[in-house]
């Protein structure tokens, strides 16, 4: 046969689109591989033009870029589970700096995706022999056949979709892999590098439709408070997640002095991160303007002059002074724009902190604390002190004389340093609060810690979830999305739990509303008042009371699966359906805002 090498390039081709589901552990549905099998029709239909000597070449090379772009793709799945896109370009400084857990992404097993490369390579030496040197007039027919079938495939979804009006398309699919799974391999990866281009040389003035949205929202969250101004002291730390809080590993407290805060904090144990692909500066994003982060990328290096209604601003027209403290460079994820943008008057980085022992990449917590007390008290009163910790950041390494616990049965090192580096933490965080009490800023302030983001240790199957004992998807999610969060209000007697669920968007309003200053356009509610409220997290999933919704990206937006937290176990879909275009519309205003400077279009009478 003729084109025998262009079929046995398909047939590779194909072969690793089912490879990447088996290995990202995403459904594969035989729609879907026709759709991603589609796109390496048009992709590649071309090359049947060519004479097969430099065909096979192309072929091979082409191969070589399938593998390249899924085995890059496996990688950042595993750790983000989204894929790939162009918009990250911007980002990828600050990705190879705090890339530290990137190596444990990577397995042996994964270069299998290159396999093809040399099978087709010995098919290419063998077949040398049987050149035909130019294309003959039946190849250019089929060439035809094959890019007019591969669009039809590929049109054909998308046109019902169209006609059946689902809200996925344009932008509209909220996620990243729901365009994946509506485009399919090529065509995400093809409109992902066009929406890219696009949005070089566009205006970005948001739709009509996603404009009413904010026009909505806005117009419901304005609240009016009045009240006492304390000072605000807010410390975000690094990759602090909830199960910690209480675990006794070989009868040791992970985090003893953290148990203890409850007794003199206001402790959430169903407090959720919303983080996406920014990690640490889209846990500080949402904090600080309850909004959602991005679908791709970081708020922080992709939109860093949108106008945002920030809690910093806010605070400082209400009269605070404010400032942000973190001990890194301070152009590291833009922060240094980004926080003059949003109203902070003062950002003590790495410079501003003594060349103390280092910890990972930065000073070393407790030191980072000390000294950040020292700034605070050059602030005037009232005042804004946003502090954001660093020693436990993977991949959590740490002087071999910090390491405190013992962690029997423990094997994976990255596991077991996590525990250390959260167990120096947790000393640090007393250190800090004691000190606050020393020099009298602790009584009459609103102090509040959290956790930015889990410990990326956390996936089914592995070491810490195996050790706690996770099992099914609630608890699996609870794994992932809490974080621990306390509160202590000015002049709090005593600490107690908190069952009420909420999550990082809801932080702004509830120290907004305990300085007694409208907080304005927010998408979260004071987690100090009795709302139920709605927790979205970034592709659609949310958490509403007792229910947890997991959305099917591999279908237009709508369908999905009810949980119970309690109980673990599936409920009528019914119950959380109400919910779920709320939870989408809310991503969508969020977006608009951001990516559309949605708050500049705002009508006020
Ligand atoms: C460094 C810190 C990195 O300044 O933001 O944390 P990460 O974003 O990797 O969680
Ligand atoms: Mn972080």
């Amino acid at each position: 046969m003729k084109t025998l090498d262009y079929w046995v390039y398909l047939a590779l081709t194909a072969g690793k689109l089912y490879m990447f589901s088996i290995y990202t552990d995403t459904p594969f549905s035989f729609g879907f591989f026709l759709i991603s099998l589609s796109g390496a029709l048009v992709l590649s239909s071309w090359t049947l033009l060519i004479g097969s000597k430099k065909r096979r070449w192309i072929l091979l090379s082409l191969l070589a870029l399938h593998s390249t772009l899924l085995i890059s793709d496996v990688w950042y799945y595993r750790y983000f589970d989204d894929l790939l896109s162009v918009q990250l370009i911007s980002s990828m400084t600050q990705m190879s700096d705090v890339g530290g857990g990137f190596m444990s992404l990577i397995r042996w097993t994964d270069f299998f995706f290159f396999a093809d490369f040399f099978v087709f390579l010995a098919f290419i030496l063998v077949l040398r022999k049987r050149q035909k040197p130019l294309p003959s007039t039946s190849n250019k027919k089929l060439a035809g056949v094959i890019l007019a079938s591969g669009l039809v495939i590929f049109a054909a979804p998308l046109l019902s979709s169209v006609v059946k009006g689902e809200p996925w398309l344009s932008g509209n699919a909220v996620s990243d892999m729901r365009e994946y799974y509506e485009l399919g391999f090529w065509g995400y990866h093809g409109y992902d590098l066009a929406k890219g281009a696009v949005s070089l040389v566009r205006d970005a003035s948001p739709s009509e439709q996603n404009q009413a949205l904010v026009q909505e929202a806005f117009a419901a969250s304005i609240t009016e408070n009045t009240g006492e101004q304390p000072n605000v002291i807010l410390v975000q730390l690094e990759s602090l997640q909830s199960s910690l809080i209480g675990q006794e590993i070989g009868g040791e407290e992970v985090t003893p002095y953290l148990n203890k805060l409850k007794n003199e904090m206001l402790y959430f144990p169903a407090f959720h991160h919303q983080t996406h692909e920014g990690r640490t500066s889209d846990a500080e994003f949402t904090i600080n303007t309850s909004l959602h982060p991005l679908r791709t990328g970081s708020v922080y290096t992709r939109y860093a002059d949108s106008t945002f209604n920030s809690l910093p601003e806010t605070l400082r027209d209400g009269g605070y002074d404010t400032a942000a403290m973190h001990a890194y460079e301070k152009s590291f994820w833009n922060r240094d724009t980004v926080y003059e943008n949003i109203g902070f008057s003062h950002f003590f980085s790495k410079e501003d902190y003594p060349d103390t022992e280092k910890i990972g990449m930065a000073i070393n917590d407790e030191d980072f604390f000390l000294t950040s007390i020292e700034h605070m008290k050059q602030l005037e009163e009232p005042y804004y002190s946003f502090l954001v910790a660093l020693s436990s950041h993977i991949p959590f390494e740490m002087p071999e004389d910090r390491k405190q616990l013992e962690l029997p049965g423990y094997e994976d090192e990255l596991v077991r340093n996590y525990y250390h580096s959260v167990h120096y933490v947790d000393g640090a965080v007393e250190s800090f609060v004691n000190e606050l009490k020393a020099q009298d800023m602790w009584d009459d302030a609103l102090v509040i810690f959290y956790g930015d983001h889990d410990s990326g240790l956390v996936e089914a199957g592995g070491e810490m979830a195996k050790e706690l004992g996770v099992q099914g998807t609630t608890e699996q999610f609870e794994l992932f999305r809490t974080v621990p969060l306390w509160i202590k209000p000015p002049g709090l007697a005593k600490g107690e739990t908190v069952e009420t669920a909420g999550g990082q968007i809801d932080v702004a309003p509830t120290i907004l509303e305990e300085a007694g200053i409208d907080q304005g356009f927010m998408l979260g509610t004071s987690l100090l008042s009795d709302t139920e409220r709605l927790t979205v997290f970034r592709n659609g999933s949310f958490r509403k009371g007792d229910l947890y919704f997991e959305p099917d990206l591999t279908t237009a937006p709508g369908s999905g699966e009810c949980y119970s937290i309690e109980s673990g176990k599936k409920v009528e879909d019914a119950r959380c359906e109400p919910y779920i275009e709320d939870a989408l519309n809310q991503l969508r205003i969020s977006d608009t805002v951001i990516e559309n400077n949605g708050l500049e279009y705002i009508e006020t009478q």
